[in-house]
């Protein structure tokens, strides 16, 4: 064997090696996405707790404050959240979906459902006030 087939095979044994551990990038997306039910089992064994029992989120009164594209983020003068044992105040939630924030500009008022969602308080869902 030549220095030059050796090479090959150890190219070939490489080339195998990335294309397995490629192959399993699928599994590894799937294993994310499985994280993230795991993350719902969490959320489902908090939901246990008396006061989260899967009821509909509490819809909120707010009125936008400053709408920040850039990071994704809303400054909400919000009234108390129950789901979140949050009173009446001025703060920053996270968007869900970043559609959101073309709906919206600073004055509106809207109602929204807020959760805290891996650890980010995000507003899941919103409507403006006409
Ligand atoms: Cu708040």
């Amino acid at each position: 064997m030549t220095h030059t087939e050796e090479n090959t095979m150890k190219y070939t044994l490489t080339t195998l090696m990335l294309t397995a551990s490629l192959a399993w990038m699928p599994q590894l997306a799937t294993a994310d996405t499985a994280g993230n039910v795991a993350g719902g089992v969490s959320g489902a064994i908090s939901g246990a707790l008396p006061d989260q029992s899967g009821a509909p989120l509490p819809q909120v009164d707010g009125e936008i404050r400053k709408v920040d594209a850039t990071a994704g983020k809303l400054t909400v003068r919000h009234g108390p959240i129950g789901n979140l044992d949050m009173a009446a105040m001025t703060m920053v939630f996270r968007v869900k979906d970043p559609g959101m924030l073309a709906q919206v500009q600073t004055g509106d008022k809207v109602r929204f459902t807020a959760e805290r969602l891996d650890g980010l308080l995000t507003i899941t869902s919103l409507t403006v006030e006409k």
